[in-house]
């Protein structure tokens, strides 16, 4: 494995029109037969360089003739053939071993289905292929096997034929008029259960929907469908974006090493994204069904119909897609309380990245292995980065540019500079300063300094903006960004903005464009000092460092008519005091007073009654993870005393208010944003009150409930509590939900991510449990990743849980490498530690690093992480 750099990027030799695939399918052996009808377009003397890994050749024909050994080279990872004509067909006959992938790429099986994964270089393990997202082809497939093991064969597009073949097994053909690129290439055969619906589209194309699950959890599909009829829906009417088959259908997999996967017409689930019922799905399950569906189905047209050019330019699908979906839940939702969630998202898990070793450009520069960079980044980042472009341009320009995006590339496989173009085109706009968000790693900071004259009422707000070093980038430049912000007198209202030289105000919240280093913006009609509200919604993802005073917090934390910087007042305030509280965790001081967070907290909390979801938000404290990335050294056990500190004060303070909550009739359950609202806030107050009170109530409404999000809720309050009910809860929970799945990793990922001391040999013990198994991917991210992810533990002084992961990573790592350098990036902010922490890390990725045979994916993460 050498690195593959952007800068190289080549257009491929050849291109391959049309794409015919025969699968004879049995689990130990499948044979397949790829007829590729292939074209010059690059240079006269040119091999045919086909990708293709883990086959066995059986073997090979040029316009019908035989190929002997002499004519071509067989290699690992590629098959090259010298001398080929302009215009040829070659016949690949291979033979691959589905039942002994466990890596998951490829063609595999999940609980005795077929299935595939070729995204981002699976297909090269089903045939060799210029497995490569600029070449596009027409699909042909043929499926042949047992009838009764696997009565149902799908692939992309639309059933062209279906036959009995007579000897118990049946043959079906699918024809997928749409040139995609291999990596959108799917297959799935097995016995499943269909929950069909249909859908109209606005030009009158009647669409079956078709979602294939597990026998016997039919009735868990309904949510999912419901999802993708109103994500069709939303397509069409945000951006006049219309599906373009007769038949959708998607496929739900108990073992799938990612969330779900956009193949053209014939989407894989992980069936954690599609299963949903009140007994066994929490309201985030809900929610994240929904998303997941309309992620993937977007995807449709940001992804499929308009592709990528390369592997560098991931995010061109996939920020423009995490951004589509992030509106159609904020349209179908409330708002605010996405942002909310989504910002929170990102600073727990995109700054931590963007600020460490393994920072890297939401358009990277190079890479090992692509498979590592499906990232925080690459998603959420790229999302923002869209969503930069939308403020920038407004609403309709942002459509107008999508316009003509569509319009463009259609039918191509494009690049971020190209998406860019279209959006600056379409505007008569210059965005080239823009394009250096692309390029440029890191975090920006900007840093605020402000004077007001009371003689002219002018206000002037200047902004700088410094983004810190990442690896291999020491220097950076200013970007181009949004400044969102308003202005708030002492009464709470807001104020009119007008810009020195402008005839009239133009509203109270504007975007003001940063471009430069630092600069300046005067306000004239401000006759006294305001509160400034900047980075409105997020506008940017950026840090504002600010010195804002105790009472301009309180004050925006009840009256900004921004929600969302309503909430970031709130989450400024509560980890000012936190950071003071770690500071004297740390040295054995008392923690700092609180009464005046309380009471602005009590304050804001009265503004936002009749919003629940909001009001919950509100009420959650910053988590660890993002306190950690506050402090110069990370002191687990500082950060966590000082939350539970600060939670205490706040359960003591609005003690009535939180038992208020908890009062009223109870409300039968149903999964829309408003009921879960409900349950979001009285949890929220479940917890704090266990502060003052202990189990009981928790306990009652673990017996309780009539739902997971409640039952869910108060397992989890008790799982942090050192008391009896905690064991017979958690005991109760298993038996209640034995031989389901997807609920018992919920139990997993509690008592791996519980603070309590014996948590290490828990999950030890875990390992042995049936509810565990080292096969499926849902499982390890439960148990060994919800360890990963638990600061105290897997940080604990005396390094055993870096000797823990470790072993896990090591055993996962020539399995399924994927999975294993996933958890590998729990190392990755290892410097950001005490001294004693550094060394234990170091020494667990150096001994991570000197094993033979590492991955290519784990090398790849080990190296960057030391470097
Ligand atoms: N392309 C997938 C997604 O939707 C990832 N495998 O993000
Ligand atoms: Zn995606």
């Amino acid at each position: 494995h050498q690195p593959i750099r952007r800068a190289d990027y080549l257009p491929p030799d050849f291109g391959i029109d049309r794409v015919e695939l025969e699968f004879d399918l049995e689990p130990a052996r499948t044979l397949v037969r790829a007829r590729l009808a292939i074209r010059r377009i690059g240079a006269s003397d040119a091999a045919l360089v086909l990708d293709g890994e883990d086959m066995e050749l059986l073997g090979l024909a040029l316009d019908g003739n035989a190929l002997a050994a002499d004519r071509y080279r067989l290699e690992p990872t590629r098959l090259t053939i010298p001398g080929v004509p302009d215009a040829f067909e070659l016949v690949i006959d291979g033979a691959i071993a589905p039942a002994a992938n466990t890596a998951l790429e490829g063609l595999y099986i999940s609980s005795s289905v077929f299935c595939t994964q070729c995204e981002p270089e699976g297909f090269r393990r089903i045939t060799w292929f210029l497995d490569r997202p600029d070449v596009l082809s027409v699909f042909r497939t043929t499926i042949r096997a047992e009838r009764a093991r696997f009565p149902i064969l799908l692939s992309n597009g639309n059933l062209a034929a279906a036959r009995d073949l007579g000897d118990g097994r049946h043959e079906a053909v699918w024809d997928d008029p749409f040139p995609k690129p291999s990596y959108l290439f799917a297959l799935v055969a097995g016995d499943l259960a269909v929950v069909e619906d249909r859908f109209t589209t606005r030009s009158g194309r009647d669409v079956a929907l078709k979602i294939l699950v597990e026998h016997g959890k039919e009735g868990r599909a309904g949510y999912a469908m419901d999802s993708l009829k109103r994500s069709m829906r939303w397509d069409e009417e945000t951006y006049g974006l219309e599906y373009d088959l007769d038949v959708f259908h998607i496929v739900a997999v108990s073992d799938f090493n990612m969330g779900a996967m956009e193949n053209k017409s014939l989407n894989v689930f992980n069936d954690r994204f599609i299963l949903a019922d009140p007994a066994t799905a929490t309201d985030l399950d809900y929610a994240n069904v929904e998303g997941v569906v309309a992620h993937e189905y977007f995807h449709n047209w940001t992804g499929n119909r308009i592709t990528c050019r390369d592997w560098f330019q991931l995010s061109l699908k996939e920020g423009l897609t995490v951004y589509r979906d992030q509106e159609f839940t904020a349209d179908e939702r409330s708002r605010a309380v996405k942002r909310i969630q989504d910002v929170r998202v990102l600073r727990a898990r995109q700054f931590p990245e963007d600020g460490g070793p393994l920072a890297h450009p939401i358009r990277p520069d190079s890479y090992l292995e692509i498979n590592n960079f499906y990232t925080a980044t690459v998603y959420e980042k790229g999302a923002e980065v869209i969503r930069m472009l939308e403020a920038l341009l407004d609403r309709d320009g942002f459509r107008r540019g999508m316009d003509l995006y569509v319009a463009r590339h259609d039918g191509e496989a494009a690049t971020c500079d190209q998406f860019v173009a279209a959006m600056a085109d379409a505007n008569g706009r210059d965005l080239s300063h823009f394009l250096r968000w692309y390029g440029q790693a890191g975090t920006p900071r900007l840093t605020l300094e402000q004077s007001h004259d009371a003689a002219t009422g002018t206000y002037a707000l200047t902004v700088s903006q410094r983004t810190p070093p990442t690896p291999g980038q020491p220097d950076k430049l200013p970007l181009h960004l949004p400044v969102h912000m308003g202005l708030i007198g002492r009464d709470g209202a807001e104020i009119p903005l007008r810009l020195e030289g402008e005839n009239a105000p133009q509203g109270t919240s504007r975007v003001l464009e940063l471009t430069e280093a630092s600069q300046t913006w005067r306000f004239v009609g401000v006759e006294a000092p305001p509160v400034l509200s900047i980075n409105r919604g997020f506008a940017a993802p950026v840090v504002v460092e600010s010195s804002e005073s105790e009472d301009d917090l309180a004050l925006r934390m009840r009256a900004d008519a921004d929600p969302f910087s309503r909430w970031e007042a709130a989450q400024s305030f509560a980890t000012r005091l936190l950071l003071a509280g770690i500071a004297a965790a740390a040295e054995g001081r008392p923690p700092p007073p609180t009464d005046a967070f309380v009471a602005a907290l009590a304050a804001a909390f009265d503004a936002v009654e009749g919003d629940p979801a909001f009001a919950a938000e509100l009420l959650a404290l910053p988590g660890e993870l993002y306190l950690a990335e506050q402090v110069a050294v990370i002191d687990v056990e500082a950060i966590h005393a000082a939350r539970k500190a600060l939670r205490a004060a706040v359960a003591q303070g609005l003690v009535d208010r939180l038992r208020h909550v908890r009062t009223g009739p109870p409300r039968p359950f149903a999964p829309d944003a408003a009921s879960a609202g409900h349950r979001a806030l009285a949890n929220m107050a479940l917890g704090y009150l266990s502060t003052i009170d202990g189990p009981a109530a928790a306990m009652a409404q673990y017996r309780a409930a009539d739902n997971m999000t409640d039952r869910f809720s108060a397992l989890a309050i008790l799982s942090e509590l050192d008391v009896p009910e905690r064991t017979a809860a958690l005991a109760d929970f298993h038996d209640r939900h034995a031989g389901d799945a997807l609920v018992l990793n919920k139990w997993l990922g509690l008592q791996a991510g519980s603070s309590l001391p014996d948590t290490l040999a828990t999950v030890r013990a875990l390992l042995d449990h049936p509810a565990f198994s080292y096969g499926n991917p849902n499982k390890i991210y439960a148990l060994v990743g919800g360890f990963a992810g638990n600061a105290l533990r897997f940080h604990a002084a005396d390094g055993s849980g870096y000797a823990f992961m470790v072993d896990q990573i090591l055993r996962l790592d020539p399995q399924n490498p994927q999975v294993a350098s996933r958890l590998l990036k729990a190392f990755g902010r290892w410097r950001r530690f005490d001294a004693d922490r550094q060394a234990l890390m170091r020494d667990a990725m150096e001994r991570i690093a000197a094993t033979p045979g590492l991955s290519p994916d784990c090398r790849e993460i080990v190296g960057l992480s030391l470097a």
